[in-house]
């Protein structure tokens, strides 16, 4: 039926983007069959990598970074919610996600008095597959894509018996609202090294072969959505591209002759994500935080997009400088797809920027939002703020087609909500 008036335009947006079962494309998140890998609960919120370098902007001198890294988690959890959330007031993004998280999660009784121990206690009192669920139902989230590394043993332990790819098939079966995403970065940081030692472990031969043979097992093993690689901030692509050490192939070498066959073989898109500086400040490191970002050059992006007319490309990009220039390629190429504000972009005002850009750019062809998630509970806040900003940026849109008398419905609203936050994903996918 059409809406009438404004405000049943606005209601119905906000309704909508509250509801919407979200997909997530990005996350760092592990089952609960993975063992350790699998983050979550109040320690590991606080020891996120985000606040871990906010901490450190503010803690005493005394406290070394190496000494910090010895502490045990619990510990690190108290100092950080000593010097952030007692000493100050905590208003930085990732600052609020904790309180948000714990407000989702009906905690505010511990929160008003500050009582860590009494919300570890809730915590310990969860049992985490039925946690799991409760936390995808309370975020709506349909499903994330997970990152699973197999140059990484930790992670390839858990998949490395699974040759059929079928979850039915594994003692630990993934549960249905998590996928698969197989990442390859050591291809394009042209890190031949890493690789070689990957393909001794599962007797391979050191060549291009045994590099797309490689890709072809672990394809088998996880069944991925799609591959996945970031690039370094030296990344070149083409003829200024050198091999990273003698008798090494380079990276372009690595992806036209192994990344690009292999995705196009096997009709998986590749998934970049471009413009990280890996280890700017190695002190940060060990939990993950030290890297930066370089406004990067989205030419090698055109090149493969073009070249490569029938393999997909998703990307995502991390410096703000960037965001323009992306939404031009992607207005230009059809096997190009936008997804998420990826990272240091992953704040309500630069959300907002982004996404009225790319709403004016490129319409809703294109994917919202992604959360990068290394803790489970971080699905509930991540996507609450995002879902706020978007639904106010959204609710002013659909007046302007109001207002010019395009005849609105509640189901345009639902459909075109879906589309912005994992709908258009898939139309991409099967296209
Ligand atoms: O490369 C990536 O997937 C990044 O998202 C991570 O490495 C990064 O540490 C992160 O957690 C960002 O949110
Ligand atoms: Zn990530």
């Amino acid at each position: 039926m059409r809406l009438t008036d404004p405000g049943e335009v606005e209601e119905a947006v906000r309704a909508n983007v509250e509801c919407c079962e979200v997909i997530d494309l990005h996350t760092h998140l592990f089952p609960p069959s993975h063992g350790n890998l699998m983050l979550y609960g109040i320690d590991e919120l606080l020891t996120y990598h985000y606040l871990v370098s906010e901490f450190f902007m503010v803690a005493p001198m005394n406290i070394t970074k190496e000494a910090f890294f010895k502490l045990s988690k619990r510990k690190q959890a108290d100092l950080i919610w000593d010097e952030l959330f007692v000493k100050r007031l905590p208003i930085s993004e990732a600052q609020l996600g904790v309180l948000t998280t714990l407000q989702m999660l009906g905690l505010e009784d511990y929160m008003e008095k500050k009582d860590l121990d009494g919300i570890r206690a809730w915590y310990a009192k969860q049992d985490i597959a039925r946690y799991a669920q409760r936390v995808f139902k309370i975020a709506g989230v349909k499903y994330a894509v997970m990152t699973n590394v197999p140059f990484d043993e930790n992670e390839a332990q858990y998949f490395r018996d699974n040759e059929s790819g079928n979850s039915a098939d594994q003692d630990y079966p993934i549960p249905p609202f998590l996928k698969t995403a197989l990442r390859i970065d050591p291809l394009l940081k042209g890190d031949w090294g890493t690789i070689c030692k990957c393909l001794t472990l599962e007797d391979m031969p050191h060549t291009m072969d045994g590099c797309k043979n490689y890709l072809r097992l672990w394809a088998r093993r996880i069944k991925p959505m799609y591959l996945m690689a970031s690039t370094p901030a030296d990344f070149k692509y083409g003829p200024g591209d050198q091999p990273r050490n003698e008798g090494w192939p380079t990276a372009t070498q690595l992806i036209n002759n192994v990344m690009v066959v292999i995705a196009k073989e096997l009709n998986l898109p590749l998934a970049l994500k471009i413009g990280p500086w890996r280890g700017m400040a190695p002190s940060l490191n060990p939990c993950g935080g030290g890297d930066g970002v370089v406004v990067a050059d989205l030419k090698p992006l055109r090149e493969l997009c073009y070249n490569n007319p029938g393999v997909k490309f998703l990307a995502t990009v991390l410096s703000r400088v960037n965001q323009h220039e992306l939404c031009v390629l992607a207005q230009k190429f059809r096997n190009l797809h936008l997804y998420g504000c990826w990272w240091y972009l992953n704040n309500p005002s630069i959300i907002e920027e982004m996404t009225k850009m790319r709403l004016e750019m490129l319409g809703s062809a294109f994917t919202a939002q992604h959360s990068d998630c290394r803790v489970l509970d971080q699905l509930m806040y991540k996507w609450k703020h995002s879902r706020t900003v978007i639904a106010d940026l959204l609710v002013k849109y659909y007046l302007k087609l109001y207002r010019l008398g395009w005849p609105l419905t509640y189901h345009d609203i639902e459909k075109n909500v879906a589309s912005l936050l994992g709908g258009s994903f898939e139309d991409f996918m099967r296209k």
